[in-house]
């Protein structure tokens, strides 16, 4: 389905008289206001396919109904909330999860809702029903080349998929890894994953990166063959200037000080981009900003300084992306509400006022400091974000009439009470 325009414009008519109190409140006191806003509305984060349906448990998935039975229906979902919120232009593929057997035809689906194709995503962490070898033992540093060698080449067949979609960068997460001591040798497995995507190195278009990510620990419990940034940012490194380090905010240890990896990465030209989620104690795929938006904020903070000390355009720089799969919400709210969240935690950094923080710094006044970053956090920004949905032609309130037309009873009865997302 689709939502008509006019339904969105009237939903803002009603809204209008409160939001543009709201709105005056704020934007009187901010500098730069046209330029922030231009930002906001330039600031698009990609939606993953697989975050469409309700995810699962270890223990069982329970859907909400309604969901997407194919790519084209997952196309789209992404279209549906591009309309509310015209913050999500473009959709990242998993394969096999979501293959595009017919990619001009997906592309034109894609383009009528003014969507594009982000990064696509290679699955080594399964095993397909038609594969030869098993990657019971891990893919890319399998012990076997065989193995191997089935890995890289479904890492290029995914590479050639997105050529045919317009993407521009393979994503690759391996769950490669020993559950216990001894099961592995840890200096051949970094060897032989730098071997293997040596080779899907070599299959890149010109223009095409290949974003390496990390992850501590499951489903392997001992070691990660690509366990941290450090592992990512070395194979990165010796792979060449097409190879850069994908950031999850699950795949951390607790208390990890991701704004300082950022950081890092973005000084080396490394960071490849993010993988938006939120989590308590692991990778629990909890949407962006629920537990810990401070973080979200600082580790923007670091982003926004780091991207204008380089002369980086903050739209099209890295790639931003949510990967995030949770088991209790609508998909689509909570898409609604993670690029929400996304979107605050960025305003709120473009508002701390830099030259007094390098002044700040500069002085050792660590209060003053701290004082800067917090005053721009401790902003109310929703309303900057509605002026910028209302001016790109959104809404001012995107779950509000997402709710208001019943949008997901009539996903339902068009699809089903039973249908379950493909893929995940
Ligand atoms: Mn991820």
């Amino acid at each position: 389905m689709q939502l008509e325009k006019y339904k969105i414009d009237e939903a803002n008519h009603q809204q209008l008289k409160d939001h543009q109190r709201k709105f005056d409140f704020v934007a009187g006191d901010v500098k730069n206001l046209d330029t922030i806003l231009q930002k906001l509305i330039d600031f698009n984060i990609a939606i993953p396919s697989w975050a469409l349906g309700t995810g699962g448990t270890r223990f069982g998935r329970f859907s909400g109904g309604g969901e997407p039975r194919s790519l084209e229906e997952k196309i789209e979902d992404v279209g549906l909330i591009h309309a509310l919120n015209r913050s999500s232009n473009s959709i990242s593929l998993h394969i096999p999860w979501d293959i595009p057997s017919n990619a001009s035809a997906i592309k034109a689906h894609a383009a009528q809702l003014g969507l594009h194709f982000d990064a696509v995503n290679s699955n080594t962490f399964q095993d397909q029903p038609d594969q030869e070898f098993s990657y019971k033992f891990g893919s890319l540093h399998h012990v076997d080349k065989a193995v191997r060698k089935q890995a890289i080449a479904h890492n290029i067949e995914v590479i050639k998929y997105g050529v045919e979609l317009d993407s521009k960068a393979l994503s690759v997460w391996l769950s490669d890894g020993s559950n216990f001591p001894g099961q592995l040798n840890m200096r051949g497995a970094f060897e032989r994953t730098l071997e293997s995507l040596q080779e899907i190195y070599a299959a890149l278009p010109d223009d095409w990166k290949v974003w390496v990510e990390y992850k501590p620990y499951e489903p392997n419990f001992y070691s990660t063959t690509i366990g941290d940034w450090g592992q990512s940012y070395l194979l990165s490194s010796k792979l060449g200037q097409k190879a850069q380090t994908l950031v999850d905010l699950g795949h951390h240890l607790q208390g990890a000080n991701i704004e300082q990896i950022v950081s890092l990465l973005l000084m080396e030209g490394k960071l490849a981009g993010f993988h938006f989620n939120d989590s308590k104690y692991g990778d629990d795929d909890l949407t962006v900003g629920s537990i810990n938006p401070y973080q979200l904020f600082l580790i923007f903070n670091e982003l926004v300084e780091g991207m204008d000390a380089r002369g980086m355009t903050h739209a099209t720089s890295i790639g931003w992306m949510i990967d995030a799969s949770h088991n209790i919400k609508d998909p689509i709210e909570d898409l609604l509400q993670s690029v929400e969240a996304i979107k605050i935690a960025y305003a709120q950094a473009l508002l701390v006022d830099t030259p007094e923080l390098v002044q700040a710094q500069q002085d050792n006044d660590v209060v003053l400091a701290q004082e800067i970053l917090q005053q721009a956090y401790r902003t109310d920004v929703r309303s900057l974000l509605a002026e910028a949905r209302l001016r790109a032609g959104g809404a001012l309130n995107p779950l509000s009439i997402y709710r208001q037309q019943t949008i997901r009873q009539q996903l339902i009865n068009e699809r089903g009470a039973k249908a379950v997302s493909t893929g995940l």
